[in-house]
């Protein structure tokens, strides 16, 4: 089945909140495999093309600043329809609408700091990487756990 690739984003007050762990910790135990990482500083360069959709709302310049205000580490994780099972377990956009048992509906309140970004479609993770990511910065590495979180033909 195919493999896809989503982009995860720690915003800085999942970073901030001490969240790290907990979050690469889910995505994990899930079987989902992480085949990028690192820290960064968001530059407006990056910010306008990652929030295109959203450059002409009043609350623009103020998702910019507080994307930019502490570090965020960047993640890939890759797995069976992996963008649509990472979304999931972030939960909607607003921490108040978001279901219990997911990230953002057990740690967030907001719909601005809600706490972690992941790709909403695949065409937009492979925007995402190339943003954030150089091809030597992602490693595919053979994942023993593979046969046991997924069956043969899923594997295939
Ligand atoms: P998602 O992060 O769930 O894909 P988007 O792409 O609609 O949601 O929004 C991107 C980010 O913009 C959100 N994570 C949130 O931080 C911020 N945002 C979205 N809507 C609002 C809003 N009405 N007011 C303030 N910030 C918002």
């Amino acid at each position: 089945m195919a493999k896809e690739q989503s982009v995860v984003l720690v915003k800085p007050d999942g970073l901030q909140r001490g969240l790290l762990g907990e979050m690469v910790s889910r995505f994990e135990r899930k079987g989902l495999k992480l085949v990028a990482v690192k820290m960064m500083r968001l530059t407006d360069e990056i910010l306008d093309h990652w929030y295109e959709h959203h450059k002409d709302k009043d609350f623009f310049d103020e998702l910019k600043s507080f994307m930019k205000s502490a570090p965020i580490v960047a993640m890939l994780w890759q797995g069976v329809e992996a963008v649509a099972v990472v979304r999931k377990l972030c939960g909607t956009t607003s921490g108040r609408e978001a279901e219990a048992g997911s990230i953002r509906g057990d740690f967030s309140i907001s719909q601005q700091l809600n706490l972690i970004h992941a790709s909403d479609s695949v065409d937009n993770a492979d925007r995402e990487r190339k943003l954030i990511f150089k091809d030597g910065e992602i490693i595919d590495w053979e994942s023993a756990a593979e046969a046991l979180v997924y069956s043969a033909a899923e594997r295939s």
